[in-house]
């Protein structure tokens, strides 16, 4: 088995960034040795404190939407990957397109079609810990991109449609998180992260895992049809485009208790605590 989860809205609330309501269901599943990887849209840099704080420092990760892939040494192929050069021995995949590229295109758009938009990097640092509710520390990391730029749309619905058509010819694409849009490579986005993750792991065991898959936003309607059981946990926003996966279940709950719902519903049965400290 494999757990694919959104962060933001899913398995953390949108607000304190608290994963407190399924600490229990995160034990259980370390127990019996089933990966958790983060797919988010948050950065490497950000990625590293709260992988520490969640425990998930032995499985994967997925950053920026699908541009960075992170594999610990566990998920290291002998022949496919260089050995990661960090003490803890990750190797970071980036299939996405380079942010200078993204910054730079998203400039000349803004002066050719007088695109109005401001991007995490332009805001101060006040605005951006105003707005999302993170600390400095955590809001200088979440500036760190690598694949992907964040913008707060000012325009209207006509103008950010000639927006991303132009973006969409420079071979980029815009995707709504939870309350940005990301501007990132036409290539990648969490789907195909969890596909080549899936693979990654057929090929390191030798075997099809059972696949969950969890998140509330648009961004991830990909990830949610690249799984076998999929969770929509409800959030602020309806899915523009639904997910077509026809082993889907909808969380009555938001946030990390709607996460716990999710769990009971496809693995209740399954992963039934024996110990009843971990219950
Ligand atoms: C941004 O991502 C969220 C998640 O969907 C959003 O679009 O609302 C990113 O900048 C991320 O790096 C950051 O941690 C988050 C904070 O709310 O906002
Ligand atoms: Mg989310
Ligand atoms: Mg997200």
């Amino acid at each position: 088995r494999l757990v694919v989860t959104d962060l933001d809205g899913s398995l953390l609330d949108h607000h304190r960034y608290d994963a407190a309501p399924a600490k229990a269901w995160l034990a259980r599943l370390k127990q019996a040795k089933i990966p958790v990887i983060p797919v988010t849209s948050k950065t490497r840099a950000e990625l590293l404190p709260l992988r520490e704080a969640l425990g998930l420092t032995t499985t994967p990760f997925v950053a920026e939407n699908g541009a960075v892939i992170g594999l610990p040494p566990g998920w290291c192929h002998a022949r496919l990957d260089r050995p990661g050069n960090g003490r803890d021995g990750m190797v970071t995949k980036q299939s996405g397109v380079d942010i200078g590229f993204i910054r730079a295109r998203l400039q000349v758009w803004r002066k050719r079609l007088d695109a109005r938009f401001t991007t995490i990097n332009e805001m101060t640092l006040d605005d951006l810990m105003g707005l999302t509710g993170l600390e400095a520390a955590e809001a200088s990391r979440a500036r760190q991109r690598e694949g992907s730029e964040p913008l707060l749309w000012h325009g209207d619905e006509a103008a950010l449609q000639t927006f991303r058509l132009a973006l969409e010819g420079d071979g980029l694409q815009l995707t709504r998180g939870g309350r940005f849009c990301h501007v990132m490579g036409s290539a990648s986005d969490k789907g195909s992260a969890v596909t080549w993750l899936i693979g990654r792991f057929r090929a390191l065991r030798g075997r099809e895992p059972l696949s969950m898959g969890l998140g509330d936003g648009p961004n991830d309607v990909t990830m949610l049809n690249a799984v076998n059981q999929a969770v929509v946990i409800r959030g602020h926003h309806d899915l523009t485009v639904e997910p077509t996966n026809p082993h889907l279940y909808r969380t009555r709950a938001p946030g990390p208790e709607g996460w716990v719902e999710g769990m009971a519903y496809w693995w209740g049965d399954a992963l039934t605590p024996t110990d009843p400290r971990d219950a």
